[in-house]
């Protein structure tokens, strides 16, 4: 068969090409890949706040929030043994200063995170690079990966020569800028020992190399391989490498006699206490309609409480459906939340009423929004862990909030259903 090396060389470049332009398009924080399993059902990011949206370099904003570990944590994720509170940004444009969970400074991870409860974390970041940032908490989980929570541009403006990092070291001494500090020191021993890699390199590969060697070894004659120079080199190379490293770590140990190591110890908080809602919320069913980009749930609530409740907000995702009709729902929206969290349409509640304390209310919540499809969060669709997990904001009449982790299986519709299709009075709407 004659190979058109015109076409796969044409082939070859296109792939390029689309590469490149893929890697420009690339803008997000990669959330959208994630598996809904794991956006809707882990940690669920609420009452997020950012203390600004702009900032000059040297200047701090503030991200701080809470988040609940969903009761449904989902088998294919590691379960949160160990998490670090983390910032989901586009390189080191802010600088770390602080960070916390809890209150507790969380410079190291936390061990032995509790599911189904609640989390609070706050970090403070320093404008570092000038530009438009997308600036998100994070918690990482060990063995599965981050997962971020909602993203705010934060315009950090001036220049970045400007950008300073003094510390106090604990024994006093002064680091006027930890961006520079010691920096000569790191070239100069990553030179010097590329330097000699590189030597070590050449001077084997300056001569015939495989093929004449692998001949000499098949006839016998190895000694042609190592001459007395190479021996001699090598040792000498050795000896250098050895006395160089030993003589510097004393020189080192001399300059800085107090040194502490990183540290690896966890850390361990324990949860938020939330008061129990006394509020039970049994799914019936949930499904997804395609064409409509809708999530329909139908759910029975029950009010153990003594105060009435209503439902006022279903998040998930970072995506926030909040029910427009309800002023103390409303009201737990801030002025300035990111408005690619929420969905414009909000939440759509069939039957939405105060529910009296003892009292079983049945109800049909429907969440839409073309997000659904953007954020791919449909992929739910070809999942083997085809469920979806939210959180619902229940609020009593002083606008006391209570939150409930909810998860069920859901199944797609793929017919153009308008709400009067079998689907709906299968269930008796
Ligand atoms: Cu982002």
């Amino acid at each position: 068969m004659k190979i058109n090396y015109t076409k796969l060389l044409k082939i070859f470049l296109i792939s390029i090409f689309y590469f490149v332009i893929d890697m420009v398009v690339a803008y997000a924080h990669g959330e959208k890949a994630m598996e809904p399993y794991f956006r809707t059902r882990t940690v669920m990011f609420y009452d997020v706040t950012w203390s600004t949206d702009n900032v000059k370099v040297g200047e701090n904003v503030t991200i701080e929030g809470k988040f609940r570990l969903h009761s449904d944590w989902p088998q294919a994720v590691d379960d949160p043994d160990v998490i670090y509170v983390n910032q989901s940004i586009p390189g080191p444009v802010f600088a770390k200063i602080e960070s916390y969970l809890n209150g507790v400074p969380a410079r190291q991870s936390f061990r032995d995170m509790e599911v189904g409860k609640d989390y609070h974390y706050k970090m403070v970041l320093q404008g570092r690079v000038p530009g438009n940032h997308h600036v998100h908490p994070g918690i990482a989980i060990k063995g599965s990966g981050t997962i971020i929570g909602p993203g705010q541009f934060i315009k950090v403006s001036g220049s970045q020569k400007d950008f300073k990092f003094p510390v106090t070291t604990m024994d006093g001494v002064l680091i006027e800028d930890l961006e520079t500090y010691a920096l000569a020191d790191v070239f100069k021993w990553h030179s010097t020992l590329a330097i000699l890699g590189i030597f070590w390199l050449l001077w084997w590969v300056w001569r015939p190399l495989l093929i004449p060697r692998y001949q000499a070894l098949k006839q016998g004659r190895e000694d042609l391989l190592i001459t007395r120079l190479d021996l001699t080199v090598g040792i000498l190379l050795g000896v250098f490498v050895f006395v160089a490293i030993v003589y510097n770590y004393n020189v080192q140990a001399n300059k800085y006699p107090i040194t502490v190591p990183l540290q690896t110890s966890r850390m361990y908080t324990d949860p938020l206490p939330v008061a129990d809602p006394q509020i039970k919320i049994n799914v019936s069913r949930a499904e997804y309609d395609i064409p409509g980009r809708t999530m329909r749930m139908w759910v029975e609530v029950k009010n153990n409480g003594d105060n009435k409740v209503r439902l006022g907000e279903l998040t998930t995702a970072n995506l926030r459906f909040i029910n427009k009709s309800f002023g103390h729902a409303m009201n737990n929206v801030t002025a300035n939340y990111p408005s690619e969290h929420m969905a414009d349409g909000g939440l759509e509640i069939d039957k939405d009423k105060y529910i009296n304390p003892g009292e079983s209310h049945k109800m049909f919540i429907t969440a839409q929004d073309a997000r659904w499809e953007t954020e791919r969060l449909t992929a739910f669709l070809t999942d083997v862990d085809a469920r979806v997990g939210a959180l619902l904001f229940f609020y009593d009449e002083e606008g006391n909030r209570k939150i409930l982790d909810v998860a069920s299986s859901i199944l797609p519709v793929f017919t153009d259903d308008d709400g009067t299709g079998p689907s709906y009075q299968r269930i008796g709407r």
